[in-house]
């Protein structure tokens, strides 16, 4: 076999130039060998494929570390997509059918039906308003937290299966999604009054950006967003996606999914909280990552 064939195979799966890209950057997130043997595994590479690509010397992986795909584009994740979305109206939530009634494809994009009861909800803002402060923001530049002028609402994170509620909601997402608890982040609940909004953006953390590393050892990259709707604000608070000219009103037990396969604007995923007009909008994010969430 020459050195060439065996850059490029690792029995019969491609090492493909996004692979070795990913590799070099997980690497140098700090990844060790035990955890991109996970990752791999998780993504569907087989033990031996696996190791053997773990194994081979630096300088042929680093050959083509640079080369990502055409236009410099970071490479494709895995992300989560409930099974028959766009086939069927109603899926299965586990303990429950929950209705797709919209479909994208590009971006992946789904709104839900009743995700969540009407108790639900209202459990959850119960829970939440106690422990409610002005939103923070993940700080890409130091990994840290910061309030944010674009995000002018109130909020809390409930801790992954803190309580009954919680972790119903949480297996039902993930038996909907098709997508492990552990990688979920933590509940967040938001609180907008009127005027509050949250201005347009990604919710990937940019790779370009020097906190972004620190930020990714606790569970890799976040791949998909459900933003659900625990009320229903008078007037305002849709969640909008400029990219695709799409408008979600806010409806209680609602929920809207998205996905991004890729950290790039390419995902179209930008999106934001129109301002409140009158009322109060309230909503729960849960945030998907690549791996558990620690
Ligand atoms: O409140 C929303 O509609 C909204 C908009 C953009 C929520 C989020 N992003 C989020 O929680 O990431
Ligand atoms: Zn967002």
């Amino acid at each position: 076999m020459s050195n060439n064939a065996f850059a490029n195979k690792a029995f019969d799966q491609d090492i493909t130039p996004a692979v070795r890209a990913w590799l070099a950057e997980q690497r140098a997130a700090g990844f060790g060998p035990d955890q991109l043997l996970k990752s791999l595994i998780d993504a569907g590479w087989n033990d031996a494929a696996a190791r053997h690509l773990l194994a081979m010397p630096a300088s042929t992986l680093a050959e083509s570390a640079q080369v990502v795909e055409p236009d410099n584009l970071p490479y494709s994740l895995p992300v989560p997509w409930p099974a028959h979305a766009g086939e069927r109206l109603a899926l299965d939530a586990g303990d429950c059918h929950v209705n797709a009634i919209t479909v994208l494809q590009d971006p992946p994009l789904l709104v839900l039906e009743g995700l969540l009861s009407r108790e639900e909800c209202q459990a959850l803002i119960d829970a939440a308003v106690p422990r409610m402060s002005r939103s923070l923001t993940v700080d890409v530049k130091t990994g840290g937290e910061e309030t944010n002028q674009a995000r002018t609402s109130q909020g809390m994170f409930f801790e992954r299966g803190e309580s009954e509620l919680i972790s119903r909601i949480e297996a039902r997402i993930s038996a909907l999604l098709g997508w492990p608890v552990q990688n979920g982040e933590g509940l967040q609940v938001l609180r907008y009054g009127p005027g509050a909004e949250y201005k347009p953006h990604y919710d990937y953390f940019d790779p370009a950006e020097p906190g972004t590393a620190s930020i990714l050892q606790r569970g890799g990259q976040r791949v998909a967003t459900l933003v659900m709707y625990l009320n229903e604000p008078e007037a305002g608070g849709a969640t909008v996606f400029p990219d695709v000219t799409l408008a979600v009103v806010p409806k209680c037990g609602n929920a809207v999914f998205f996905s991004y396969s890729q950290p790039h604007p390419v995902s179209r995923t930008l999106h934001g909280g129109a301002p409140v007009v009158s009322g109060d909008k309230w909503i729960a994010t849960k945030w998907l990552r690549e791996r558990e969430f620690i």
